[in-house]
């Protein structure tokens, strides 16, 4: 992903958006009137919080969107987070999004996605193969917020909340055979609307995929929502998936087809460059990337670079996952 274009930490940290400067200012704002204890107060510790921020803090929902009456969803405080959120401003306008361009001013190109009607399709190795609508899904789903960590390979990092739910509910409803090892995703395929696709070098569609343990496990998600809004197209509407251990671009965006075999998906990444991208893709601090290091990340419009942790610090719930496959590239 980076013989093609400048690396996430090569830009400016002027390329923020104006909107951070707003937002800054509007907590400022607030600060003030609330007197000198907030002014001393950083940004909110992620996760600290007791409920999803108000309606009136948060930009508008989109307009048209048919789910926006869902969200806020309650959060989740078994994942916590002890660095800030990022600004929203920040997570919704420095993406990746190949489908519509290699850079990372996704925001305005992706907007010709339609996401309405959106059907995903459940099939290969399961009771019964279906298709199922997003509003369909939605109504069966457990949504909940979650505050996770998120790091791009790149060495860029956000903390963001996800709204959506277990990946696990959506393989309970799709019923996998005893037979199925892994789970493969696919992203739409749409050359008209997408400019990316057009360019014929890359194996479109974008696909991923997890082992049924990785799959299963309770920090794999799917979002439907971030911000306590539906999630913006740029970010992967209207459902991407989230493996917060992982990196990034395991989380595949505008999932359209999930898809239960017994043999290893063979993903995007890896069929463009698998000296540098394999299937497991775990963050791990002390395994460089063979063209960087990764012992530290970037905070998304902060500047400020942190150390990486092992499993991006998700080692608690998923270590386990990975102690008898000494054999397998699990940091690339
Ligand atoms: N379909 C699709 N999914 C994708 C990508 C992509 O190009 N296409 N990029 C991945 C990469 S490299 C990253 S870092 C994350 C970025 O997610 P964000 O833009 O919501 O931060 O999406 C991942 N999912
Ligand atoms: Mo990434």
């Amino acid at each position: 992903m980076h013989f093609i274009k400048k690396r996430g930490w090569e830009l400016p940290e002027s390329a923020a958006t104006p909107e951070s400067v707003f937002v800054e200012r509007r907590r400022l704002v607030k600060a003030l009137v609330a007197g000198p204890a907030l002014l001393a107060a950083p940004a909110l510790i992620a996760g600290c919080e007791e409920e999803a921020p108000k309606g009136a803090a948060r930009a508008a929902a989109p307009k048209g969107d048919p789910t926006a009456g869902l969200y806020p969803v309650t959060r989740n405080l078994r994942y916590r987070v002890e660095r800030p959120l990022s600004k929203e401003s920040d997570a919704t306008s420095y993406n990746n999004f190949y489908e519509f361009g290699s850079h990372k001013s996704i925001k305005s190109a992706a907007q010709v996605l339609p996401i309405r009607p959106w059907t995903v399709k459940i099939d290969g190795m399961v009771e019964k193969p279906f298709e199922i609508g997003i509003d369909d899904l939605l109504k069966k789903m457990p949504l909940e917020e979650r505050i996770y960590r998120f790091r791009c390979v790149e060495a860029w990092a956000m903390t963001v909340p996800w709204s959506g739910f277990p990946l696990k509910a959506l393989v309970d409803l799709a019923k996998p055979l005893a037979g199925a090892k892994y789970l493969h995703m696919e992203t739409f395929n749409n050359p008209k609307i997408a400019s990316g696709q057009r360019q014929s070098w890359y194996p479109w569609p974008y696909v991923e995929g997890l082992t049924m343990a990785e799959a299963t496990n309770e920090l794999a998600f799917i979002a439907t929502g971030l911000y306590g809004k539906p999630i913006p197209k740029q970010n992967g509407a209207p459902l991407r998936l989230v493996v917060p251990w992982k990196y990034g671009f395991k989380n595949i965006k505008s999932l359209v087809r999930l898809s239960f075999t017994d043999k290893r998906p063979k993903t995007f990444w890896e069929a463009i460059q698998a000296s540098e991208y394999g299937f497991w893709a775990n963050v791990n601090p002390e395994v460089p990337h063979p063209r960087w290091s990764q012992a530290s990340e970037r905070l998304l419009g902060e500047g400020r670079r942190v150390k990486t942790q092992l499993y991006n610090g998700y080692g608690e719930f998923v270590a386990s996952l990975y102690k008898d496959l000494e054999n397998e590239e699990l940091f690339k």
